[in-house]
């Protein structure tokens, strides 16, 4: 309880970073105490508190919502309309943010932060959303009929709740897209760009978060190919009444020099009609599953935890979302036949992530800890532990680890076999059946076919977490099935979390595949520079001001010898446009780090120094690569097409914002290292810049 009333009085401090939290850490002896001693003992899940009360409810006792669709409206319906440049347009400013009058776009104002290729690319669709403290929806659109969604009536409003039988989350404590559950799914498709109009209309005073979570926000289209005015850059943020336009081109990388002519008939998008329309670029390049979440600086842990977290599927000619179509290009995955394309019936996302509550069932954060926060309840969609019916046939599950810290290792109960068929955005060059996956580390994707035709109606089989934490630094161990069946571990969130329920056979014949051949891995050649990056505890700040943060994770880059806290006005890489580069990644301790490098996919030639390491299921493209205790990971990758100020950073969120995060460039025409690209710095009352702070010597 101790941590309780700890979190209450930092609440009060309002909109601080982590360097001031670091402080509070400094004079609050019993939380550190506390940790010490979980950390050598047992689990102490959550972490830094006690068991979340569970007010007799007992697991799958509650049907596991699908995703709820975002409506994608027409372009017409934006008021005002989008922009190249950031519009700024004066508004009057809350008295709480300052006063005064303030652009009603947070977006940085000019050319340096305009969509770039606008005029190429203009928005076809528009999805709107705003971002808000926790409401019942009276929307929910699951995008599928009742019977392949357990039954949920989506016309009865859908409460903001973990379970029905917990009570309604307060709307300080959950903050999510349109502040509704279940979590938003965005439907996209090559050559169709659009435009997400996210509005910050979360509470003005910073103090009124519910103990946790900051106001401003910046979100991150995880693994989007698009320029950095899109990519929630993490000091790109925006404050509430302002709002912040993301243009998603949706194009195939390399789309300027492979295939520009769009002839090739596996770089396409599916159309309305069951054909299909050509796109320029690589088709090897196509992505799948990708998602959004909050990325503001320092504070990323709090606010995605409270439920800035969707997903957003990407269809393709290869990947289109029809199992029932043969043209020769269409893979054929588990999904449905009754639309052209985007059919949700057997294709199914989910999100995992452990959360906790406090005594009133409040869901309930631990500011104070560094080291990584644990929850002891596992949601599945924002759900606690749910049952999702499913019919005798192969179902394809969008599987995102959506945790603050935690890794999941994820097995059927009986062990049988699950086929994974894409690794983070990415379909694999070819499937691997496997009967207990890798472990997922935070933000991972993980795609994988299950073939419920093995099974009677009536059975039910469920899927098993088999990673054990003890903290949230890194997996602790993971067990055996039969282990985590029996309950062998003091760690609540192994075991049983999402029970399936096989109900009927399918109304019609499963025609899906998993074919042999995916999508080969693109070409990467001749490589011109090497960089490494060492990923370490005891981290320095040699900057200061209010685009650094502090803390004890950060990152040592090529050598120098020096491990540094993050710093969005430091430059510590910036490669040339076009360049093909090696990154090593190395974690230098005991720890594990689950480390994303943004905008562009990684092929991961080396695993602890050998490809023999490389398992299957790591070689496809990446984004997010798990470095594991004292060790590394070489990629490489190519920059191509837009430019800006990028991210990489470890996605254990609370070692991202205990600064384990660095800024690259990739600088368009023009800019060099006498000529950086200047770094945004956000108000209320607009957006200014200021030269870099700091520039790594071997940054260019
Ligand atoms: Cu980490």
């Amino acid at each position: 309880m101790q941590s309780r009333r700890t979190n209450a009085r930092a609440a009060k401090v309002g909109p601080i970073r982590s360097k001031l939290i670091s402080l509070v850490i400094g004079a609050t002896a019993v939380i550190g105490g506390l940790l010490a001693f979980a950390s050598q003992a047992y689990a102490q899940i959550p972490t830094g508190g006690v068991p979340s009360p569970m007010f007799g409810v007992q697991k799958f006792t509650q049907p596991m919502p699908r995703f709820d669709l975002l409506p994608r409206n027409p372009v017409a319906t934006l008021n005002p309309p989008p922009a190249e440049q950031s519009n700024q347009t004066q508004q009057a400013c809350d008295p709480a943010l300052g006063g005064g009058f303030g652009p009603i776009e947070g977006r940085p104002p000019g050319s340096l932060w305009a969509h770039q290729g606008f005029a190429d690319f203009p928005p076809q669709v528009a999805v709107e959303i705003s971002t808000e403290g926790a409401k019942a929806n009276t929307s929910y659109n699951p995008g599928v009929p009742p019977q392949l969604n357990s039954g949920i009536d989506p016309t009865l409003p859908f409460p903001a709740k973990f379970h029905p039988g917990l009570p309604v989350q307060s709307p300080l404590k959950v903050w999510t897209f349109n502040g509704t559950i279940p979590p938003k799914l965005v439907i996209g498709r090559y050559g169709e760009p659009i435009l997400f109009r996210e509005h910050n209309n979360l509470p003005v005073d910073a103090a009124q978060n519910g103990g946790f979570g900051i106001h401003t926000i910046s979100t991150h289209e995880h693994n989007g190919h698009h320029g950095a005015e899109n990519d929630g850059f993490t000091g790109a943020f925006f404050f509430p009444n302002q709002f912040y336009d993301y243009h998603w081109p949706i194009v195939l990388a390399g789309f300027r020099s492979l295939n520009t002519g769009a002839t090739d008939p596996k770089a396409a998008a599916p159309d309305d009609a069951g054909g299909t329309y050509r796109v320029a670029g690589d088709w090897h390049e196509t992505m799948s599953t990708h998602w959004f979440h909050d990325h503001m600086f320092s504070f990323t842990s709090q606010n995605v935890y409270k439920g800035m977290a969707g997903m957003f599927n990407i269809y393709s000619a290869l990947d289109r979302g029809n199992e029932a179509i043969v043209d020769g290009v269409n893979l054929r995955l588990p999904s449905g036949s009754a639309k052209s394309w985007a059919n949700l019936d057997y294709d199914v996302n989910l999100m995992l992530a452990d959360k906790a509550w406090d005594a009133q069932g409040q869901l309930w954060f631990n500011i104070l800890n560094t080291d990584g926060f644990l929850g002891d309840r596992v949601t599945v969609n924002m759900a606690d532990n749910p049952y999702f019916e499913v019919e005798r046939r192969k179902y394809r599950f969008r599987i995102l680890n959506g945790a603050v810290s935690r890794f999941f290792k994820i097995a059927l109960s009986d062990h049988s076999p699950m086929i994974q068929i894409a690794n983070d955005g990415n379909l694999l060059p070819k499937p691997v059946t496997l009967t207990e996956l890798d472990e997922i580390g935070i933000a991972e994707r993980y795609d994988i076919v299950i073939d419920f035709s093995r099974y009677q109606v009536n059975d039910k089989v469920w899927m098993v977490n088999l990673t054990e934490h003890l903290d949230g630094t890194r997996p602790n161990r993971d067990v055996t099935l039969a282990q985590a069946l029996a309950g062998q571990s003091t760690d609540p969130a192994v075991g049983i979390f999402l029970e399936f329920r096989i109900v009927r056979d399918p109304p019609t014949p499963d025609v899906s595949q998993v074919p042999t051949t995916l999508i080969p891995n693109p070409v990467i050649g001749g490589v011109s520079r090497r960089r490494d990056f060492k990923f370490n505890t005891g981290a320095v700040a040699t900057t200061t001001g209010s685009t650094a943060g502090a803390g004890k994770w950060g990152i040592d880059t090529d050598g120098s010898g020096v491990t540094l806290d993050a710093d969005y006005g430091r430059i510590s890489a910036a490669p040339n446009t076009n360049a093909r580069e090696l990154w090593t990644l190395t974690n230098k301790g005991g720890w594990d780090h689950p480390v994303h490098i943004h905008f562009e996919e990684g092929q991961i030639q080396l695993r602890n120094g050998t490809s023999t390491n490389v398992p299957a299921w790591e070689k496809g493209r990446k984004d997010v690569y798990r470095l594991r205790p004292a060790g590394s990971v070489t990629l490489a990758i190519q920059f191509r097409d837009w430019s800006g100020t990028f991210m990489e950073h470890c996605h254990n969120t609370v070692h991202e914002d205990n600064a384990m995060l660095l800024r690259w460039d990739l600088d368009p025409l023009g800019f060099s290292k006498l000529n950086p690209l200047p770094t945004p710095i956000p108000t209320p009352q607009g957006v200014t810049f200021v030269p870099p702070d700091d520039i790594l010597p071997t940054a260019y």
